[in-house]
């Protein structure tokens, strides 16, 4: 990969619990660069790419893009950002999203940032957003929560077995929420 090591951070939690959110906040404080997974893909799609209609389809199905495509954007995003410190938001999704990013890039993440939120306050805060994303009416929302408990958690516990996971309450406000952020970032101060 890089002469220098990337510090990657995992974000990660279920649909609407804030993590884009919360990134943006961490952006501004800790020089962190935010990658999105998702805004990755749907930057795909809109970029006219052959894989465009294939990645459209299964976000609109709320199921997980095949790794190849999503590793590929990350680690060219990763490329051509001149940081060294990386949040990657929503991803890995599954143990192969995992495994994939493992052996492609050969990093390892300092720790997962797990945002833990109750489904209907997740279900509330999407339906409110109102940002014309495709899969963001009931029927996609309650795909993605079933991805989310069959596929993500699995990630999330296997991290929890190597010690790796900072687990924070998301149901309070942004503010509060990040107020429990901030400690797991302070020595991160440039
Ligand atoms: N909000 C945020 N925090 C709040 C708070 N504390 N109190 C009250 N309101 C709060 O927040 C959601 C909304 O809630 C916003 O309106 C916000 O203001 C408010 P946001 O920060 O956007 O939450 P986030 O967790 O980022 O929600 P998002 O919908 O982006 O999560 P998803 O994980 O569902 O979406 P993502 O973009 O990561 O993925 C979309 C799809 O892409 C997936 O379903 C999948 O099909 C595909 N995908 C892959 O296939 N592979 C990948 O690796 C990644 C994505
Ligand atoms: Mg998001």
């Amino acid at each position: 990969f890089k002469s220098t090591n990337p510090r990657v951070i995992f974000v990660l939690g279920g649909p609407g619990s804030g993590k884009g959110t919360q990134c943006a906040k961490i952006v501004d404080s800790y020089g962190f660069v935010h990658l999105s997974a998702g805004d990755l893909l749907r930057a795909e799609i809109n970029s006219g790419s052959e894989n465009g209609t294939m990645i459209q389809n299964t976000i609109k199905e709320g199921k997980i893009v095949p790794s190849e495509v999503t590793v590929r954007l990350l680690q060219k995003a990763m490329e051509e950002c001149n940081s060294n410190n990386f949040l990657i938001d929503g991803f890995p999704r599954n143990e192969e999203n995992r495994a994939v990013f493992e052996h492609v890039t050969g990093i390892e993440p300092e720790f997962i940032l797990f945002f833990d939120c109750p489904e209907e306050e997740m279900e509330k805060r999407i339906l409110s957003r109102n940002q014309g994303r495709e899969d963001d009416n009931l029927e996609t929302i309650r795909k993605r929560f079933k991805v989310f408990l069959d596929s993500t958690v699995p990630v999330v516990n296997h991290y929890e077995t190597t010690g790796k996971v900072r687990k924070i309450n998301a149901t309070r406000s942004v503010d509060d929420v990040f107020d429990m952020v901030q400690p797991l970032f302070k020595h991160f101060v440039q």
